[in-house]
Formats: C-alpha cells, sequence, structure tokens
C-alpha cells in the first residue's frame, strides 16, 4: 500500500495549450507556484487477483471519464512495470474538484507518486514529473516544490518541470465561486487553439513572458515577477475570449478583484492578480505580506473565502 500527498499549483506564466494531445505537451513553458493548502491524499493498492481498477473518489466509487481518465494513467505505469495487475485507489481532495483551483495538478502529482511506488517503481524526481504530465500537464508541476518551470520540451523525455529559485512567494486565493466550470480547461484549451484568433499571439506572448519571468526570479524582482503574471493571466483569458462558441472564466466579481490589486498596490502591498480557468482569483505578493494582503482585501470579500497559502512540499509518500 502506497500513500503520497499533493498541492494545487498556481502558474504565474500559465500553461495554455498542446502541442500534442495523447503525450500531454505543451505549445508553451510555464512557471508556477505548489502551494501548501488543498492537499490530495491517494492509496494506491496493487491486487493480482481483481478484474478491474477499483477507484474511489472522495469516498464515492468513480466512474465514467473521471474513472478511465485513472485508469488510462495506470496503464501507463503498468506498461513502465511489465505487468497487468489492477489496483484499488482512493483518493481525497481537499480542493473544490473542477473549481479552477487546480484540483487535476494536485490529483495526478499524488497518483503518479503513489502508483509508481505501489507498481514497484524507482523514479527520481524529473521521471516522477514527466510522468505526471501524462495524467494532466499542470501535474507535472506539482511534483516540484515551491516554485517550477515547467520546460515544454520537443518530447516526452525533455518535457518536465524542476524547482526554481526565487524571492519566497505567498499567495491569497479569493474564493468566488467553489461550483464545477462549465467548459473543462482541456476542452477549452483545444477550442483557443482551433478556433480563437489570438491562439498563436498568445503562444508568443507566453514564451516571453516566460524568459521575462526567468530573469524576475534570478533577480528577485517581485515588481516584475507582478507584473508579467497579472498581464500574463490576462493575456491568457483574452485568447478565452477569442473562442467560438465563446468562453468566459472571469465573472464580474473576478474583474473587480484585479482592480482590488491594484488599489493594493497604492496603498503600498505588493499584490497581484491571476486567474486560471475559472472565476476564482489569486493573489502574489511576498511570503510576508501574504496577511497583510488577506486583510485588505476584507474590504472586497468574506474573510472565509480568502485563503492564504505559502509555498508548499511537493508530491510526496506519506506514512499512515
Ligand atoms: C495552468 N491551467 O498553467 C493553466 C492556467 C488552467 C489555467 O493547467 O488537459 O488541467 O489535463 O493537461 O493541466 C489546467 O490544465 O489540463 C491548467 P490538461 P490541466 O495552470
Amino acid at each position: 500500500m502506497s500513500t503520497a500527498v499533493a498541492h494545487p499549483n498556481i502558474a504565474l506564466v500559465k500553461y495554455w495549450g498542446k502541442r500534442d494531445d495523447s503525450l500531454i505537451l505543451p505549445l508553451t513553458g510555464s512557471l508556477s507556484l505548489t502551494l501548501d493548502v488543498f492537499p490530495t491524499t491517494t492509496t494506491v493498492v496493487v491486487d493480482p487477483h481483481a478484474e478491474a481498477d477499483q477507484i474511489v473518489f472522495d469516498a464515492a466509487p468513480a466512474t465514467g471519464s473521471a474513472a478511465a481518465r485513472i485508469t488510462a494513467f495506470l496503464d501507463l505505469v503498468r506498461t513502465l512495470a511489465g505487468t497487468n495487475a489492477r489496483a484499488r485507489v482512493d483518493t481525497r481532495n481537499s480542493v473544490p474538484t473542477g473549481a479552477g483551483l487546480a484540483s487535476s495538478a494536485s490529483g495526478f502529482a499524488a497518483l503518479a507518486v503513489a502508483a509508481a511506488d505501489a507498481y514497484g517503481l524507482t523514479l527520481d524526481q524529473r521521471a516522477l514529473s514527466r510522468l505526471a504530465r501524462r495524467g494532466s500537464g499542470s501535474a507535472c508541476r506539482s511534483i516540484i516544490p515551491g516554485a517550477a518551470i515547467w520546460h515544454a520540451g520537443l518530447d516526452d523525455a525533455t518535457s518536465f518541470a524542476e524547482h526554481v529559485d526565487g524571492p519566497d512567494l505567498g499567495m491569497v486565493i479569493a474564493v468566488v465561486d467553489a461550483g464545477a466550470k462549465a467548459v473543462s480547461s482541456r476542452e477549452a484549451m483545444r477550442r483557443t487553439r482551433d478556433t480563437s484568433p489570438y491562439a498563436d499571439a498568445w503562444v508568443h506572448a507566453a514564451e516571453a513572458d516566460l524568459a521575462l519571468m526567468q530573469q524576475a526570479f534570478a533577480a528577485g524582482d517581485i515588481g516584475m515577477i507582478g507584473e508579467v503574471t497579472e498581464s500574463n493571466a490576462l493575456r491568457m483569458h483574452a485568447a478565452i475570449m477569442g473562442c467560438r462558441p465563446p468562453i468566459r472564466y472571469l465573472a464580474p466579481q473576478s474583474v473587480a478583484l484585479f482592480d482590488a490589486a491594484a488599489r493594493l498596490r497604492a496603498q503600498g502591498l505588493q499584490a497581484y492578480a491571476t486567474a486560471d480557468a475559472g472565476p476564482n482569483v489569486v493573489f502574489v505578493c511576498p511570503a510576508g505580506e501574504v496577511d497583510a494582503v488577506r486583510e485588505a482585501l476584507t474590504a472586497d470579500m468574506p474573510g472565509e473565502r480568502l485563503i492564504a497559502a505559502r509555498a508548499g512540499a511537493g508530491a510526496h509518500l506519506v506514512e499512515v
């Protein structure tokens, strides 16, 4: 029996678009912060006598596409391990699934680490990152503690995440809506690539933003990190809004929270806004300002919807 814990990550330069849908190779590299909140805990037990995988997701049997995606992932692990043995998987999220709070990242990062161990594979961090990527692209970054860069790479072997040194950052997550989103990231990424007139512009902008972000990390320049973060998120949403049929993830309150970031900066705090494929807004700031940023945001929304987070551990095995 192998149990692993992983945390979600929030990208400062976003991953939005695939070059290879099957291997999950991204069109561009991305850079994120793995957090210390909302862990996913996953246990895998190999059962040589079982005829099928048994998957329990948040205490209920998984069915349909969620179960199929986990079984397809286990098939990859079985191929690496040279076995057909089925497994029992029990996974528990403490992050609202499908709410744009990166649950698939923590989910597949925890599954990669637990399944690799349960099937007797010895994989280093890079191999685990590559494996997690096959479940969900952003999961390759949740293998890594703290800040992580996902190199787009040219093929399966060269597309992985690794740690990047930089200043100590924190985040405040503003939960605008914890419900599941209408259009999945996977579908929306495909639609952006296939129908948005801004798709190519997004790819070029994301490449330039990643280069700038790496410079900002190396220089420890939080102002530049924040500026590129906020602009990169809005560029991604602009590309998404160009889809047909249209997709818009940002709600009126999300947009208002981008204005709140500007207000906080006018008050002397280094807070910058970003948003993933959903209406929730995440503020990035120096780790030492997390509590002050959260406090200042209570003017905009109830305190229980504001979650303070700091850099967290990469996916790892735990004893239970
Ligand atoms: C990111 N997102 O960089 C971007 C920003 C959402 C917005 O990675 O199809 O669930 O499983 O590879 O990893 C969400 O995409 O997509 C995502 P798949 P994934 O965090």
